[in-house]
């Protein structure tokens, strides 16, 4: 447990009817009784009058059963400044000090309330802007990333122990299909976790957003089309071919899942260095992207794929609709719902995922895909030593996810991308 006792606002910023604000450590009870003068029963929510700083609704949340494990209280204070300094500069006086960003999950993470994946999830819940995203950041807060974690880890230490029992027991008789039920369990845990890995990055795709690339030959109403479907004012449109120089972004939501729009130069050579770098630029972000809109005005390319799709736009100028493509109007808006109801399914398609969680972070990736590699020697190694070791080298990997095992050096900045009062 830490020594000190921390404090800070867990609510937003600024003036506000109410603020929050958090106490937690092993002062917290004698503090709470300074300020408010009687201790409240735990977990009640009681008026108090702060000395002559504040009336406020008061909680005593005792530990180890509070969110820290440590004695906690919260204090809903009148959310002004006067007010908020008042209790602030009375904490201090009274030996508390102002929290860290993460401080209080930290702690939470420490005294083993929670364990890092589920950490992990607090700030990418606060930080969901989309539905889900917040379901997927939820299932993990309920720790169904680390229970799967956890139980791969499970099963290498049993096959760990059987390992240990054959060097140190080197001349028992194994009966012969223990060697066939190790090899068995191996390859099962490594296709789970292979299939894992390989989810086509869905659950960080959710996480992190998706990005859409719009591209095609100068003029074809490329920003237009961002334009309409940001339904905001974000690229200049005008009848100059060449008008976008630089790639702009924008956000959208399409099927619960935030996605950058990417509006990019015209394709096409030219001999002007300005508009030719825009074409560069417009090139390595389709390369990039997760999905390329490919936008025609006329009906000479035709199709569709996995990584592109094609829209015609300017349907208000007639013509044919190339066959596989969707026709538009960025002018009238024509065709603009069902374009948006295909770049929805394709959003949901890449980030979806039934069955087990899904992957959600690149630190997740990199200590499973040690954890893999691990096994792979384990289920090469003809010595039991040589496999014990491998089996050990898994499972200090698949530790690191939870936080079970050596994460001291990756804990701060875990913790720094958080918000001051969680
Ligand atoms: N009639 C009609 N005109 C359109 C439509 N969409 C865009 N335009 C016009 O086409 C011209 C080019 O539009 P932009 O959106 O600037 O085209 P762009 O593809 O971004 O062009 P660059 O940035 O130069 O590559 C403008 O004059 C638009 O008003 C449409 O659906 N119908
Ligand atoms: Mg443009």
């Amino acid at each position: 447990m830490d020594a000190d006792t921390i404090f800070a606002v867990a609510s937003g910023a600024g003036h506000a009817a109410i603020a929050v604000m958090r106490l937690s450590g092993p002062d917290s009870r004698a503090m709470l009784a300074a300020l408010c003068g009687r201790v409240p029963a735990p977990r009640r929510v009681s008026l108090r009058r702060l000395r002559d700083v504040d009336q406020a609704m008061v909680v005593w949340l005792p530990g180890p059963g509070s969110y820290t494990g440590e004695d906690s209280a919260e204090f809903y204070l009148h959310g002004g400044r006067s007010v908020l300094n008042g209790v602030a500069d009375a904490l201090v006086a009274l030996g508390a000090r102002p929290a860290e960003p993460g401080e209080f999950t930290r702690r939470a993470f420490l005294n083993g309330r929670m364990d890092l994946t589920e950490a992990e999830a607090v700030h990418d819940l606060i930080a969901a802007e989309t539905e889900a995203q917040r379901r997927q950041a939820l299932r993990q807060l309920d720790g169904a990333l680390g229970t799967l974690y956890r139980g791969w880890a499970e099963r290498l230490r049993l096959l760990l122990a059987q390992q240990e029992a054959l060097i140190d027991f080197p001349d028992e008789d194994l009966p012969p299909e223990v060697e066939g039920q190790v090899q068995a369990e191996l390859a099962a845990l490594r296709q789970e976790m292979a299939a894992h890995l390989d989810d086509g990055r869905r659950g960080e795709r959710l996480r992190e957003g998706l990005v859409f690339a719009v591209t095609g030959a100068p003029n074809v109403g490329k920003s237009s089309l961002v334009n309409a479907l940001a339904e905001r004012d974000v690229a200049i449109v005008s009848a100059t071919p060449g008008t976008t120089r630089d790639a702009l972004e924008t956000r959208v939501v399409l099927g619960g899942v935030p996605v950058t729009l990417v509006d990019t130069a015209g394709l096409r050579d030219t001999a002007d260095e300005i508009e030719a770098e825009g074409v560069r630029r417009a090139r390595a972000r389709a390369e990039a992207a997760d999905l390329v809109i490919r936008v025609v005005d006329a009906p000479e390319e035709s199709g569709n794929d996995a990584d592109w799709m094609l829209v015609a736009n300017k349907r208000d100028l007639g013509g044919a609709v190339p066959v596989g493509a969707i026709g538009v109007s960025a002018l009238t808006g024509e065709g603009l719902d069902a374009l948006r109801g295909r770049l929805a399914q394709v959003a949901r398609s890449l980030t979806e995922s039934s069955g087990p969680p899904p992957l959600t972070q690149a630190r997740h990736r990199v200590a499973l895909q040690e954890a893999a590699a691990r096994l792979a020697g384990a289920t090469t190694a003809d010595l039991p030593e040589l496999r014990a070791e491998d089996l050990r080298l898994a499972l200090r990997a698949l530790g690191r996810i939870t936080g079970s095992v050596g994460v001291e050096d990756i804990l701060d900045t875990l913790f720094a991308r958080f918000c001051i009062g969680k």
